[in-house]
């Protein structure tokens, strides 16, 4: 008979032994915590982990059966490697399923007292098992326990559960399952998880200068976010300009991560909105008139702003093709450099 078989028929009998006599009672007022933690949270492919479980129970433990789930894309389990505490002192046992008899990705582990009447039964505290993951390619995997695993008396199938003997001295039968389970579990990143980036949606007019720190390309009037957009994970926000817009001249588009930091800040400009009130009228062409006549100075992000037909200057050439697209007899490009 091979191990895995061995192990198999041993956690069949260990099931059937609490499949008489587990599931009579509710458990109240019974909570067991597992934890799992893991060596290291952030690796690189290669890298070998150790994962430990542990358990706290506030009763007399019996039989434990704790179906324990990685990615099986990010890891391999290293074969061997899972060792399991003898909480129950010796002659108590383990079955082990891992990946011979269990789909990759799942250790399903089984300790128990030498028999349901004849060992010391104990409250679990600390450490159960520890075993060691590589990883074998770039990803987030949770390692734990999954809730809707635990055996109940609706849900007698469950591989998950840590029945509970009457005294310490465990002359009774494991009298209850269905306990409070509290699961807190693991996570682990292989490799650089992808930044956030801001982008220009595709087929829209949008163009994100890097080096200016500038955004344009907007129609006066439409939320600089039907334009951009942040990848892997990010999101946009808008900061009203001076004139309390956030689709004006001057706005502030900021890329945050997935935690709400700032990772970058670009300026929106509106070609022909030179105050900043995502409306190019003849307000914006008297402004530039007027720096023309040098009766007003207005900011580096206001002339470029204003500078509509891209010919670097500020002018009384781009007062007049403003007042040419309120008169509707020309238009203000949304990109003078296209
Ligand atoms: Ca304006
Ligand atoms: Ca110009």
């Amino acid at each position: 008979m091979t191990k895995a078989k061995k192990a198999l028929c041993l956690a069949l009998t260990v099931v059937m032994v609490i499949g008489v006599f587990a599931f009579s009672a509710l458990a109240a007022d019974q909570t067991a915590t597992f934890t799992v933690t893991a060596s290291e949270t952030q690796i690189e492919v290669g890298d070998t982990i150790t994962v430990t479980v542990m358990a706290e129970t506030d009763y007399y433990a019996a039989a434990t059966g704790m179906p324990i789930y990685y990615d099986a894309e990010v890891f391999d389990y290293v074969a061997g490697s899972l060792q399991v505490v003898e909480v129950f002192g010796t002659g108590g046992a383990t079955s082990v399923f891992d990946n011979a008899a269990e789909p990759a990705g799942l250790l399903n582990v089984v300790i128990v007292p030498l028999d349901s009447y004849g060992a010391v039964s104990r409250y679990l505290t600390g450490t159960l098992l520890t075993f060691r993951l590589t990883a074998k390619a770039e990803g987030t995997s949770e390692i734990g326990l999954r809730a809707e695993d635990q055996k109940t008396e609706s849900h007698i199938g469950g591989p998950l559960y840590c029945g509970a003997y009457a005294s310490e001295d465990v002359t009774s039968a494991v009298t209850a399952t269905g306990q409070t389970f509290i699961l807190n579990n693991a996570t682990v990143t292989v490799g650089t998880a992808a930044q956030p980036e801001l982008a220009v949606i595709e087929g829209t007019t949008g163009v994100i200068d890097t080096e200016n720190k500038y955004v344009y390309g907007v129609t006066a009037g439409d939320a600089a976010t039907l334009y951009f957009e942040a990848l892997n994970g990010g999101s946009i926000n808008m900061i009203a300009n001076d004139a309390g817009a956030t689709n004006g001249t001057g706005a502030q588009l900021q890329l945050l991560d997935a935690q709400g930091g700032v990772l970058d800040t670009y300026t929106l400009i509106i070609f022909g909105d030179v105050n900043g009130d995502a409306s190019v009228d003849a307000t914006d062409s008297s402004l530039i008139m007027q720096i023309v006549a040098r009766t007003t100075t207005l900011s580096d992000i206001q002339t470029f702003a204003g500078d509509v037909n891209g010919d670097t200057l500020c002018d009384a050439t781009d007062a007049s093709l403003i007042m040419q697209g309120v008169a509707r007899t020309g238009s203000v490009p949304v990109n003078p450099f296209a």
